[in-house]
């Protein structure tokens, strides 16, 4: 037998049973999501080329107006999801409302979806990576009616599996279905994902920071004084941490994943809320974060606890290393 790593496909299918609803059709979703993350991989690869191949906006060589980039990758997984029939609505930060399948193909269709399709597409011109994140719910309403509201208004202590994608160096995609976290990078010369980062684990403590401190003056005097925290010298704490923000949110958390760290995008005099919306940025990577041994509040709950009250509801976000978080919380 040829020693190789597993790939997606054979985890996803070896991992069925892991649900408490094994009927395959969660497996079938994240095929899909697969798929197109394989296909927005293509795309973003291209994007240094929209220059000369047509800006998005205006015109290209056949005349067709070129889209952007968000907008692309938002039509390629809401087509790659709606085409199994396995769900029943999808939301995304790109579309004011959410959208409902109803077709026949969809009678049985128990899940719903939220979706950030290309988080921190301004980096895109400026060649820095950015990143899909998902968020997977069961229907809440009876199987066999149009999808409401109130299947996505869920809090993320209900989600059944989240994930992202990050488009950097490699493209790689990292998982939940509550039972750890498995990350796998796309092998690009067969395009296949690969098993390379089996049970993720967050380290406890970190040396790394990341919040926009262009911010500083417009945070509340807790989020402040937390941040001198980071700066003050303490050796016996690992003060000063590294300041480290790209400003795209599934890099800033992959990072902090793998490394160790806090990421935290708090509110501000002006956004009482912060920026980061709950549904499809927050909850998915806090089911990621707690899965992976870290934490994620918003400064003074659990994220995974809020009831949502509409989709694009925003909130201030602290998610990383557990001991860090905590002691973050120790300020607000
Ligand atoms: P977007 O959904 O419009 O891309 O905004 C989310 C992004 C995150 O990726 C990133 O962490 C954050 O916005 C950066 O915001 P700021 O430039 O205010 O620091
Ligand atoms: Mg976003």
């Amino acid at each position: 037998m040829i020693n190789r790593p597993q790939t997606l496909g054979e985890f996803i299918i070896d991992h069925q049973r892991d649900f408490n609803y094994a009927s395959g059709e969660l497996s079938q979703l994240l095929s899909s999501i697969r798929l197109a993350s394989k296909i927005v991989t293509r795309e973003i690869r291209k994007a240094g080329l929209t220059d000369i191949l047509g800006a998005s906006g205006v015109e290209n060589v056949q005349g067709e107006v070129q889209m952007k980039l968000d907008d692309v990758a938002n039509e390629i997984f809401l087509k790659a999801l709606k085409n199994r029939g396995i769900i029943c609505g999808l939301a995304s930060e790109e579309m004011d409302s959410y959208i409902i399948f109803d077709e026949e193909k969809h009678a049985e269709s128990k899940y719903v979806v939220l979706i950030d399709p290309l988080d921190g597409s301004s980096n895109i011109d400026v060649n820095v990576s950015v990143g899909t994140i998902f968020s997977i719910y069961r229907r809440v309403t009876p199987v066999g009616q149009p999808a409401e509201l109130k299947d996505f208004l869920q809090p993320g202590n209900q989600q059944v599996a989240a994930g992202y994608v990050v488009y950097g160096s490699s493209t790689m995609l990292v998982y939940t279905t509550g039972n750890g976290v498995n990350g796998f990078t796309l092998e690009p010369s067969i395009g296949t994902f690969q098993l390379s980062h089996p049970n993720m684990q967050m380290p406890v403590d970190g040396k790394i920071y990341s919040v926009n401190t262009g911010n500083y003056l417009k945070f509340p005097d807790g989020v402040k004084a937390y941040i001198d925290y980071c700066q003050d010298k303490d050796p016996d704490t690992n003060r000063p941490y590294t300041g480290r923000y790209i400003g795209s949110l599934v890099s800033d958390f992959h990072r902090n994943l793998l490394k160790g760290g806090i990421y935290f995008y708090p509110e501000g005099t002006n956004a009482p809320n912060g920026k980061l919306r709950l549904l499809y940025e927050c909850n998915p990577l806090a089911f990621l974060a707690e899965q992976a041994g870290g934490l994620a509040t918003d400064g003074h709950q659990r994220i995974l606890d809020i009831q949502p009250d509409e989709l694009h509801q925003r909130v201030p976000f602290f998610v990383g290393s557990k001991h860090m978080v905590e002691k973050a919380m120790t300020f607000m």
